[in-house]
């Protein structure tokens, strides 16, 4: 378990009548009977990807931060999440100093297959893209990686946190209050990034007139197994199938994800091991089908797919970042990346603010968001739509085939596949 307060210096405790007054490097506290507040510069909720990422960049810079979060650090190490980090988000990883793990476990993949009709297409993506490749090193890993530090750190994370409340983010004293061992905290702020996922209580808090939402769910889901056993391929494979969508990826050369499309009512318990192998099998061309090395699942789920955006993602000094604001199915690989391109563009801003006063780039941090997050929206809709069965209708199976053999054997095709894939550049922040 990570200690969940921890503070860099010996508290100066001043006891003004009932109040208490501590200060320590990165937070100021008042306590008075029941109710603690604490003053810091950014108030982070959620202890995921994009929140710890946040974080961390901007404690290097000096930028006092406190991170918010409703579970405990070891439930968020168990979700099983992403698996392939495009270079920007190991670039945040290096500019972080938490590179160092993923630079050494971490596998560089420089192409991945597209299966149809029986045939393996591979695309060539650093070939395709003047030398861009793309990682596979798990999503629990990257976490792993930036809670590591940020505890080593000292920087104040509350973890197991309870009824979580935005106050005033329009104002210029915005606050976040939330129980903690059944005490009750105030953080007071200059801003509040929103890292708290789909399900979070940042978008929630956001007046409904003040928000436009744009949603497509589909109507499926993928089933998730993890196996202690060699991946089938070097590369991870993509399949279209008359049968439904899977997917061969990994995690280490001794650690295999696959996924194959269930139906949306679809329950775990309706599938053993060797039935999940069985139909991985069959949506498989013949040589993947045949070398395909099966055991035990230490993990199985199901999870839902959607594309999703908030806009805009500011709102007074509440910023939404990553899931918070918008959701991909995974078949194009961005959730994650796109949330690390988020706290890119938070990040370089806050730090502009702090530094260079630059006070005119907080209010375009939803613009340049939004122009990368819906090309990948696109890309992810697009992978999504010709490679899952949607129907039994007979012309859109034909129509999926047609799109796969275009776009894998002409260099256009391989190259638009390949450039989104890797992802696309990120818009500096100047
Ligand atoms: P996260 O959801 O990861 O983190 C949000 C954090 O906020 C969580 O720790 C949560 O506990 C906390 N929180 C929630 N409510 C709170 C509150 N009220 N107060 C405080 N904290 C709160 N992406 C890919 O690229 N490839 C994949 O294969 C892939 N598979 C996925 C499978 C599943 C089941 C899910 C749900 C997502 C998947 N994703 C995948 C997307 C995923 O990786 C996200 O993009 C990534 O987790 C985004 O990170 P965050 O924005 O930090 O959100
Ligand atoms: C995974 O390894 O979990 C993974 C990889 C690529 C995807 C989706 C999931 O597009």
């Amino acid at each position: 378990m990570y200690k969940f307060l921890k503070r860099k210096s010996i508290p100066v405790k001043h006891c003004l009548g009932h109040y208490s007054l501590i200060i320590s490097l990165n937070a100021i506290v008042v306590r008075t009977a029941g109710h603690q507040f604490m003053k810091t510069q950014v108030a982070i909720i959620g202890a995921g990807p994009s929140g710890l990422l946040l974080g961390r960049l901007l404690e290097l810079q000096g930028i006092d931060n406190i991170i918010i979060e409703t579970k405990s650090p070891d439930y968020v190490l168990s979700r099983i999440r992403a698996g392939v980090l495009e270079q920007g988000t190991q670039m945040l990883m290096r500019e972080a100093q938490v590179g160092q793990r993923m630079d050494s476990e971490g596998h560089v993949h420089e192409g991945f297959a597209l299966s149809f009709l029986g045939r393996l297409e591979r695309i060539d993506i650093k070939a395709l893209t003047g030398g861009k490749t793309v990682m596979v090193y798990g999503q629990t890993e990257v976490t792993k990686d930036l809670m590591d530090a940020r505890n080593l750190s000292g920087a104040t994370s509350f973890y197991e946190a309870d009824e979580v409340t935005l106050h005033d983010f329009y104002s210029d004293k915005p606050s976040v209050s939330f129980l903690s061992n059944g005490q009750r905290l105030t953080v007071e702020c200059d801003y509040i990034a929103g890292c708290d996922g789909f399900h979070g209580v940042a978008r929630k808090s956001i007046p409904s007139e003040a928000i436009r939402l744009f949603e497509r769910v589909y109507p499926f889901g993928w089933l998730g197994i993890l196996s202690r056993t060699p991946p089938v391929s070097e590369e991870l494979i993509y399949a279209n199938h008359e049968r439904g969508f899977a997917l061969c990826s990994m995690r280490s050369s001794m650690l295999s994800r696959y996924y194959v499309q269930c139906s949306l009512d679809d329950k775990v318990e309706n599938w053993s091991d060797q039935r999940f192998w069985d139909e991985l099998r069959l949506r498989l061309p013949e040589a993947a089908a045949q070398s395909l090395i099966t055991g035990p699942s230490i993990e199985k789920s199901i999870a839902p797919l959607r594309s999703f955006v908030a806009e805009p993602m500011q709102f007074g000094q509440l910023f939404l970042v990553g899931d918070a604001a918008h959701i991909v199915p995974p078949t194009g690989a961005k959730g994650l990346n796109l949330a690390a391109s988020d706290v890119y563009t938070l990040y370089n801003i806050l730090r502009k603010r702090y530094k260079e006063n630059r006070l005119d780039l907080l209010t375009k941090y939803s613009e340049i968001c939004l122009r990368r997050i819906w090309k990948a929206e696109r890309f992810s809709w697009w992978m999504t739509s010709i490679l899952h069965k949607f129907s039994d209708d007979a012309f859109n199976q034909r129509i999926q085939e047609a799109e796969l053999d275009y776009y894998t054997s002409s260099l256009a095709g391989q190259t638009t596949v390949a450039e989104n894939y890797v992802g696309l550049p990120y818009e500096a922040v100047e």
